[in-house]
């Protein structure tokens, strides 16, 4: 399952509605022009944590449908309510989902035995593989080395998602565990990730950057690290120009520029006023 994944994005109509069509054009963009090798479904770029079940269901499906087998797919099923994590991870594994994650349980500062509880409770009662989603700047959880050895002691848990810009704790996981998969979470930090022999990335930019990414990873892999800082570079300056115009709404509207109707925010997200928009076309137009 190694490779570069894109965090996939949703589009959604004004009243935050899943706008199937939409969806179904970014899918194909990133399967088609990005050339990615999976799809992590309902992330914190697909807005996971602002739908309803159904409708966190309704995206598993549409995704599943228009990807078929053509890459690998992970579902990212998280919640509050570990009764709805579980439904979701059932109903993506009975789609055909490859493998699931699980972001840490958040908001009421659980310990670390409640965390490792949470995991092992959803993987009783769903047949998958799980990939840990770690990312302490949203959620407020960090672990430590040993903490993620307890995890992985579950052989259902196959690896992390690890959005952390800690290089000293991810080499320290690399090292002890070499048969985990670790996906990098932060794209600007793909480079210096991949030269730690991670097996691939997730990440938001790759909707519109996939290829750039793509590259930087392969090269890194060959170890032509110069070649690779360069693509590094120019994303970097892609993604600090993103960043400072709203991630996900610029994402989207980089996207439309490319024909593709990546729709709205859902609220409370807001969308961009028309400077922003003007701006975010701009974008488009200097990088890709
Ligand atoms: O969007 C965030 C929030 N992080 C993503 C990624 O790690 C998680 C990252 O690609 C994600 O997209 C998902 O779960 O769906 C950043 O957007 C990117 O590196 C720009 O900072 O931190």
């Amino acid at each position: 399952m190694n490779g570069i994944y894109t965090a996939l994005i949703c589009s959604f109509d004004e009243k935050g509605k899943v706008n199937e069509a939409g969806l179904r054009e970014i899918v194909r963009h990133n399967i088609d022009v990005q050339q990615v090798d999976g799809l992590y479904v309902n992330g914190s770029s697909g807005e996971n944590f602002l739908m309803s079940a159904d409708q966190k269901k309704k995206v598993f499906e549409i995704v599943k449908d228009e990807a078929k087998n053509d890459v690998k797919l992970i579902a990212q099923i998280g919640a509050l309510d570990i009764d709805e994590a579980i439904e979701l991870g059932r109903f993506a594994t009975e789609l055909g989902y490859d493998a699931v994650s699980a972001v840490t349980p958040f908001y009421y500062r659980f310990d670390f035995d409640e965390v490792r509880d949470y995991y092992n409770t959803i993987l009783e009662q769903v047949d998958n593989k799980m990939i840990i989603y770690s990312i302490p700047a949203l959620t407020g959880v960090s672990m430590s080395l040993g903490q993620f050895a307890e995890l992985f002691e579950n052989e259902k848990i196959i690896g992390v998602k690890f959005t952390a810009p800690d290089f000293f704790l991810l080499e320290r996981i690399r090292h002890a565990f070499p048969d985990k998969l670790i996906f990098s979470g932060f794209d600007e930090m793909l480079l210096s990730a991949a030269v730690l022999d991670v097996d691939g990335a997730i990440g938001s930019t790759f909707n519109v950057n996939g290829r750039r990414a793509k590259q930087i990873f392969e090269l890194a892999q060959e170890g032509r690290i110069k070649e690779a800082r360069e693509i590094q570079k120019v994303t970097n300056d892609l993604i600090a120009d993103i960043l400072a115009n709203g991630l996900y709404q610029t994402i989207k509207e980089i996207l439309k520029s490319r024909g593709v109707d990546a729709g709205l925010c859902k609220k409370p997200m807001k969308n961009l006023d028309a400077d922003r928009v003007k701006k975010a076309q701009e974008i488009a137009k200097t990088y890709l």
